[in-house]
C-alpha cells in the first residue's frame, strides 16, 4: 500500500496480530466486527506513515493552509474509501477472501460517522477528499459529537429516531490529541483595565466557566499520492479545576456547572437540513469549536512565523455557511486582546483571511441570535460584533449618506438580533454561492444590498462530488467498465469522461452499460427484500428520490403523482404503463411536523398499492429506511431515474443529482440549482425538465396571484388526488390522518398561504414530463444512449473541479508534492 508496494502476506499476519492483541482470539475465533476492528488498524498503520510524511512536507515546504470550518462533515464509512484511495482495495479483498472473509461483509461493521445531516455536511467531506487528492495542506474542523444523525426506523409506517451511539465499540480511525487541548471560555463579564503603558484599554472576561476541547484527528487519504490531511474535530471534557481547592466550597456549584456544560456541548449534532431553530446550546458549539480551531491555527502559525500580519499569505479559513461566523469574532479577538494588535490591522489581517459560503435562500435558515442571549452567554465576543457594527454603519452611511433603509436591511445588529450572514459578508473578502443559478440569485434578490456595496466579494462556486467515492467504490462494475474504456485517468481528472461520449451510440457499449445498471439494480432489489420485505423487479424503471425530507424538495409532489398513476391505472387496466419502481429515502428533521407526515403518506400509499394483485406489480413504492452515505451509494449505483424536483429557486445546488448522473440516470427536475448546470452539460434532450421557472417563482412570491384552489376546481385529476388524502383511501377510512397536508395545499380554513412550494401549480408538467421518462424507456436504444450520455457528460461535476476553483479564486494555495 505505501509507495503501491502493498505485501498481501505481511497484511494478513497484520490483521491476525491484531485480533490476536485486541480481543485475545485467533482468526478463526473472531466476529466480523472484530475482523473490521483488525483490519482497519493495520490500515490505519499504513496511513499513519504517510500522515507522518505529509506532516514532515509541510513542515519543508510551509505551505499555505486552508482550514475549513463546519459543524459537519457527513464522513461516511471511511474502511472501504481508505482502501480505494490507497490504491489497495483488491489487494486487500483478496487478503481477505484468504482468511475466509468477505471484504463487503467487513465494511458492513463500520458504523457511518454521520456527523452531518446532508448536502452541507456531505459537501464538507467530499472537499477534504479533493484537496487531500490534489495535494493541498488543509484541515477540516469541527465537532465530535457523541452521538451523529439518529437512525431511523419506521414504524407502522411513521419515523421513528433512535439514537446513533457511532462511538459504542470505539472507531479505529480517529487519534485523539490531548497535547492540543484549548480552552474555551463561556459567560461571566468583561473587565476594562487601562494599561498607562500602552495608552490602551485591555478587555479581561472573568467570572466565566469554561470547557477543555480536546481535538480527536481522523486521517483523509489521498488518492494515490501518499498525502494525507486531517479532520480535526473537537470533544469536550470538564476542566479539573485544582483552583477550586484555593477557594471556599462555594465554588462547588460552578464547578457542577462546568461539567455539565462539557457534557452537553458535544452530546449531538442537530437534526436540521436547511433550518434555524435558535437553540443556546447549538450557539455554544459554534463558539466552542471555532474558538478551539482558531486558537490552534493561530499557535500554529505563530510556531513558524513571526508577524501575524502576514497571516493571510499562510491561513485561509473558509466559513461553511454562517455556523462558523463566529470566527470573525474571535480572530478580532486574539488578534486584538491577546496579540495586541491595532483594531485596524486586525480587521485587515480578519476580512483578508476570512471567507464565507452560502448554501441557502430559506428564510427560515437564517441565523439570527437575539442580542440577550448572544450577550450573556459570549460577553467579550459580542462587544467585539458591536464595535464591527458601528464600524461598518459608518460605512454605510458614507456610501449612501442619510439611506436608512439600508442600514435597516444590512446592519449587523438589528431588532435586537445579531445577523450572521451580514457578519459574515463584512468580515470576510469572498462569498460565493453554490451554483451558478443560487449566486445569481444571491446577487439580484437576497443579498442585493451587499453585493451592490461589495460586488468584488461575489463569486460563484458550482458544488462537486468525489467520484472516487460515488463511483470508483459505491459502484465497482460501472467504474471497471469506464476504466476499461477510456483507461483510469478519470479517478483524478473526470472531465476524461467525456472520451465515452463516442460509445453513445455504439451498440455493444449500450448494452454492457445496461446490463451493469441492471446488475446493481439486482444488487438494491436484494438490499429492500432483506430490509423493507418488499419484492421488486430489476425489470421496471428505478425511479429514485433521495434526500433530506424539506417541503421546498417537494416529495410530496412525488407521492401525489403515484397516487395519480395509481388512479389511472385502477380506471384503464388495459393501458400501457411500463413498470415503475418508485424508491425513497429520507430523513425528517425530529421537530419537523409537515416532513413527518409525508413520511407516513409515502408508507402509507405503498401499503395500498404493494398489496393490490389487481395492477400485477405495474407500481412499487418503497421507502428505504435510514437513508445514510452508506445504502446511497448502493442506491445510486441502481438509479434508473433522477428526481429533482424542488420548486424552482429553492435548492441551492443539490449534490445528488450530481450522484446520479454520474451513475448514469437520467434527471427529471426542475430548471433549479445545479439541475440548470447538469442540463446545460448533458443537453435537454437528455433530461426531463418540467414546471416553472425560478423566475416565475420569485415573480409570485414577490407580486402574489397564485391560486392553488384553480387547480383544485379545474383539474379533476388533481381533486381526485387530493380528495383521497381526507376520505381515508390511504388510511383505512380515517378522514383526519391526512388532512393537514390537504389543508396546506389548498388551506380551505386558515389565513396562511396555500401550497408555498407550488405543487399543484407544477403537478400537471411533472406528469407530463414523467409521460416522456416512460416513452423515452421503452426505447432501449434510446435510453441506454441517454444514460451512458448522462455518466460520460459529468465531468464538470467532480469536486476536484470545484476545489480547484476555490484555490485559484480564493484560497491561493500551494500544491505540495510528498518525498520532494
Ligand atoms: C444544507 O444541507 C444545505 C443548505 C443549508 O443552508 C443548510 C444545510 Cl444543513 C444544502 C443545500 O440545501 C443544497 O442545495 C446544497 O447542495 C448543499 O447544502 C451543499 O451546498
Amino acid at each position: 500500500m505505501l509507495d503501491n508496494h502493498f505485501k498481501k502476506e505481511e497484511f494478513k499476519k497484520s490483521v491476525k496480530e491484531n485480533v490476536k492483541m485486541l480481543y485475545r482470539k485467533t482468526i478463526e475465533e473472531a466476529t466480523q466486527e472484530q475482523v473490521f476492528q483488525a483490519v482497519s488498524l493495520a490500515v490505519k498503520d499504513v496511513i499513519i506513515d504517510n500522515w507522518l510524511l505529509t506532516q514532515k512536507q509541510y513542515e519543508k515546504d510551509d505551505p499555505k493552509i486552508v482550514y475549513y470550518l463546519s459543524m459537519e462533515f457527513l464522513m461516511g464509512r471511511a474502511l472501504g474509501n481508505n482502501l480505494i484511495n490507497l490504491c489497495a482495495y483488491d489487494e486487500v479483498k483478496e487478503a481477505l477472501d484468504e482468511l475466509g472473509f468477505d471484504l463487503n461483509v467487513i465494511e458492513d461493521q463500520e458504523p457511518d460517522p454521520a456527523l452531518g445531516n446532508g448536502g452541507l455536511g456531505r459537501l464538507a467531506a467530499c472537499f477534504l477528499d479533493s484537496l487531500t487528492t490534489l495535494g493541498y495542506c488543509a484541515y477540516g474542523c469541527g465537532i465530535r459529537y457523541h452521538y451523529g444523525l439518529f437512525k431511523q426506523k419506521i414504524e407502522d409506517g411513521y419515523q421513528v429516531e433512535v439514537p446513533d451511539n457511532w462511538l459504542k465499540n470505539g472507531y479505529p480511525f480517529e487519534l485523539r490529541r490531548p497535547e492540543y487541548a484549548k480552552e474555551v471560555k463561556f459567560g461571566g463579564y468583561v473587565k476594562v483595565e487601562y494599561d498607562p503603558a500602552t495608552g490602551r484599554n485591555h478587555f479581561i472576561q472573568e467570572g466565566y466557566q469554561s470547557v477543555l476541547a480536546v481535538p480527536y484527528d481522523m486521517p483523509i487519504v489521498g488518492y494515490n499520492n501518499n498525502v494525507v490531511n486531517t479532520l480535526r474535530i473537537w470533544d469536550a471534557e470538564a476542566i479539573n479545576d485544582f483552583r477550586l481547592d484555593l477557594f471556599d466550597k462555594g465554588e462547588y456549584h460552578k464547578a457542577v456547572e462546568q461539567e455539565n456544560l462539557a457534557k452537553n456541548i458535544v452530546e449531538v449534532l442537530y437534526p436540521n437540513d436547511n433550518h434555524y431553530a435558535g437553540k443556546e446550546l447549538r450557539l455554544k458549539q459554534q463558539y466552542f469549536f471555532i474558538s478551539a480551531s482558531i486558537q490552534e491555527a493561530i499557535e500554529k502559525f505563530k510556531k513558524t512565523h513571526s508577524d501575524l500580519h502576514d497571516l493571510p499569505k499562510k491561513v485561509a479559513f473558509q466559513l461553511n455557511d454562517t455556523h462558523p461566523t463566529m470566527t470573525v469574532a474571535e480572530l478580532m479577538r486574539i488578534l486584538v486582546d491577546e496579540e495586541n494588535l491595532e483594531w485596524e490591522d486586525a480587521w485587515n489581517i480578519t476580512t483578508q483571511t476570512c471567507a464565507y459560503t452560502n448554501h441557502t435562500i430559506m428564510s427560515e435558515a437564517l441565523e439570527k441570535w437575539p442580542i440577550e442571549l448572544f450577550s450573556r452567554l459570549l460577553p467579550r465576543i459580542y462587544q467585539i460584533i458591536e464595535e464591527i457594527n458601528r464600524r461598518f454603519l459608518l460605512e454605510i452611511q458614507q456610501k449612501y449618506p442619510g439611506n436608512q433603509e439600508k442600514i435597516r436591511k444590512m446592519a449587523i445588529i438589528y431588532d435586537g438580533q445579531v445577523k450572521m450572514a451580514h457578519l459574515a459578508i463584512a468580515g470576510g473578502h469572498s462569498v460565493n454561492g453554490v451554483a451558478r443559478l443560487h449566486t445569481e440569485i444571491l446577487k439580484k434578490q437576497e443579498l442585493k444590498d451587499f453585493y451592490e456595496m461589495y460586488p468584488d466579494k461575489f463569486n460563484n462556486k458550482t458544488n462537486g462530488i468525489t467520484q472516487r467515492r460515488f463511483l470508483l467504490h459505491g459502484n465497482p462494475l460501472l467504474a471497471s467498465w469506464v476504466t476499461e474504456h477510456i483507461g483510469a485517468g478519470w479517478i483524478t481528472d473526470l472531465s476524461q469522461l467525456s472520451k465515452l461520449k463516442v460509445y453513445a451510440d455504439d451498440k455493444k457499449a449500450q448494452q454492457e452499460f445496461m446490463n451493469i445498471k441492471y446488475q446493481n439494480k439486482v444488487r438494491l432489489a436484494k438490499y429492500i427484500l432483506e430490509h423493507n420485505g418488499i419484492e421488486v423487479n430489476p425489470n421496471s424503471i428505478f425511479d429514485v428520490q433521495v434526500k433530506r425530507l424539506h417541503e421546498y424538495k417537494r416529495q410530496l409532489m412525488n407521492i401525489l403523482h403515484v397516487m395519480y398513476l395509481y388512479n389511472k391505472i385502477k380506471e384503464h387496466p388495459e393501458m400501457p404503463f411500463y413498470p415503475r419502481t418508485f424508491i425513497f429515502g429520507a430523513k425528517a428533521a425530529a421537530g419537523y411536523r409537515r416532513a413527518k407526515q409525508t413520511i407516513k403518506l409515502i408508507n402509507a400509499v405503498a401499503d395500498v398499492i404493494n398489496n393490490d394483485k389487481s395492477i400485477n406489480g405495474k407500481i412499487k413504492v418503497v421507502f428505504i429506511e435510514n437513508y445514510r452515505v452508506s445504502n446511497a451509494e448502493m442506491i445510486f449505483a441502481a438509479a434508473d431515474v433522477s428526481e429533482q424536483i424542488s420548486t424552482a429557486s429553492k435548492e441551492a445546488s443539490g449534490t445528488g443529482n450530481m450522484k446520479f448522473m454520474l451513475n448514469g440516470a437520467p434527471t427529471i427536475g426542475t430548471m433549479d440549482g445545479a439541475n440548470v448546470e447538469i442540463v446545460e452539460e448533458v443537453g435537454a434532450e437528455n433530461a426531463f425538465i418540467f414546471g416553472l421557472s425560478s423566475d416565475e417563482v420569485i415573480n409570485y412570491e414577490n407580486n402574489g396571484g397564485y391560486d392553488p384552489m384553480q387547480y383544485f376546481n379545474n383539474d379533476p385529476d388533481i381533486r381526485n388526488v387530493l380528495m383521497q388524502l381526507i376520505n381515508g383511501t390511504y388510511s383505512n377510512g380515517d378522514f383526519n390522518m391526512f388532512r393537514e397536508i390537504y389543508d396546506s395545499l389548498l388551506n380551505t380554513n386558515s389565513s396562511d398561504k396555500a401550497d408555498t412550494y407550488f405543487i399543484l401549480a407544477d403537478f400537471k408538467s411533472y406528469a407530463a414530463a414523467q409521460e416522456k421518462v416512460e416513452e423515452a424507456y421503452r426505447d432501449e436504444e434510446r435510453w441506454a444512449k441517454m444514460a451512458l450520455l448522462n455518466t460520460a457528460c459529468a465531468g464538470k461535476f467532480t469536486s476536484d473541479r470545484t476545489i480547484q476553483q476555490y484555490v485559484d479564486e480564493i484560497w491561493h494555495l500551494d500544491k505540495v508534492v510528498i518525498g520532494k
